[in-house]
């Protein structure tokens, strides 16, 4: 009886595992960003080349804009406690910055994401 269930636990740590192996979105887990006055935290992300990334973006306080045309970003806006997500596939590798798209107050000018492409 013992040699039966051991038998049973050590097949579903293997076919666990295996399923781990083949689960191709288990590398790519989405980031989080959170939007302040001034910032985003984090503030600098790292994301490889020519594979779909997925932002979730919030803000903790005020209303923030987040949009690149160069990493194929669409414009959007950012509302306080609510989620919002964004993917994109960045094409060529470098260093982006992000600006927040809405005048936000003093802090605005300075509030940016770098979005670091690389593999
Ligand atoms: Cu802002």
């Amino acid at each position: 009886m013992k040699m039966f269930t051991f038998a049973i636990f050590s097949a579903a740590v293997f076919c666990g595992a295996l399923g781990a192996a083949w689960l191709p979105s288990a590398a790519h887990p989405s980031i989080d960003i959170v939007a302040s006055n001034w910032k985003f935290t984090p503030n600098t992300i790292t994301v490889p080349p020519g594979e779909p990334t997925t932002l979730r973006l919030t803000s903790s306080e005020g209303v923030h804009g987040f949009k690149s045309d160069e990493l194929g970003i669409r414009d959007t806006i950012i509302m306080p406690n609510k989620f919002v997500t964004v993917t994109f596939t960045p094409g060529k590798a470098g260093t982006y910055i992000v600006h927040c798209t809405i005048i936000c107050g003093a802090g605005h000018p300075n509030m940016m994401l770098t979005i670091k492409v690389q593999k």
